[in-house]
């Protein structure tokens, strides 16, 4: 097995105590920072959302996976150009207001950063308020909800309100997601629903005709 497979290997088995010395010996071979980012790590993990997608992965494994991901970004960060990581597009994620649970929304969060998208993250308990003026600070394609309380969905319906008038939601994708929340839902409020961490890669690459 190369060491970019065996980089591969290390994020799937969530092996981050060794991801780090692994990525330091493809390094000191000479590969490119893009190549072991590319080849090595986002291989990995786009390997982990497929099995997260089927089932055959856990929401603890996942998390072991991007913890892993994380330490391997670390050690190919300083070598990696401007420009050498396409950026496909800028989110601004955040959990809405009154809500505290941020899990799914890290996980979707990692897979979208795994699939070249930036994302800012404000945090859980973000009012409709705190996230119009970050489209305007950050001005982001695509602009990410998630709620698990059927009580703080309908703080998804006014930050869309909010933005519309503030004369910015013409500029942004919205996407939602969480538990209580789906298509149906989205549609009425004008946003794009996804399941899981996968399908928002997936609805992402959608609404950017990627
Ligand atoms: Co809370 N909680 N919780 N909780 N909690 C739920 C959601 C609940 C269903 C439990 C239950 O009663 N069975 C229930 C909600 C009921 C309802 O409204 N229908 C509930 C409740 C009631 C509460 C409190 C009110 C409890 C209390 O204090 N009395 C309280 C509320 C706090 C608040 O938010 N104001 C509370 C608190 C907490 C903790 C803080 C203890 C903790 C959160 C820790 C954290 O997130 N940092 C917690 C947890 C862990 C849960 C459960 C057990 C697990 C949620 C989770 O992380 N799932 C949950 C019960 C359950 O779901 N079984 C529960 C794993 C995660 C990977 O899945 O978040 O669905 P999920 O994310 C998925 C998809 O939804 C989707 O992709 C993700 C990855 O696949 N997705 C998106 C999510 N966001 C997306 C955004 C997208 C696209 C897809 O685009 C932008």
């Amino acid at each position: 097995m190369d060491i970019l497979d065996k980089i591969s290997e290390c994020i799937i088995d969530g092996e981050f105590e060794e991801i780090q010395d692994l990525v330091k010996e493809a390094l000191s071979n000479n590969m490119s920072a893009k190549q072991i980012l590319d080849q090595g790590l986002l291989k990995g993990m786009s390997e982990v959302g497929d099995l997260f997608k089927d089932g055959e992965l856990l929401v603890p494994e996942v998390l072991i996976s991007a913890k892993t991901l994380d330490q391997g970004m670390s050690e190919v960060k300083p070598y990696l150009q401007e420009g050498d990581v396409k950026k496909v597009a800028k989110c601004v994620f955040a959990t809405v207001k009154g809500d505290l649970h941020d899990i799914g929304k890290k996980l979707v969060k990692m897979m979208m950063e795994g699939a070249g998208y930036e994302v800012i993250d404000l945090g859980v308990d973000v009012t409709p308020e705190k996230l119009c003026e970050a489209v305007k600070e950050y001005n982001p394609e695509i602009v990410g909800m998630s709620a698990m309380l059927t009580t703080t969905m309908s703080f998804m319906k006014d930050t869309v309100e909010l933005m519309e008038k503030e004369k910015i939601l013409d500029s942004v994708k919205i996407m939602v997601g969480g538990a209580p929340v789906n298509s149906n839902f989205a549609e009425t409020i004008g946003a794009n629903y996804s399941g899981d961490a996968s399908s928002a890669v997936e609805l992402a690459n959608k609404l950017m005709n990627i």
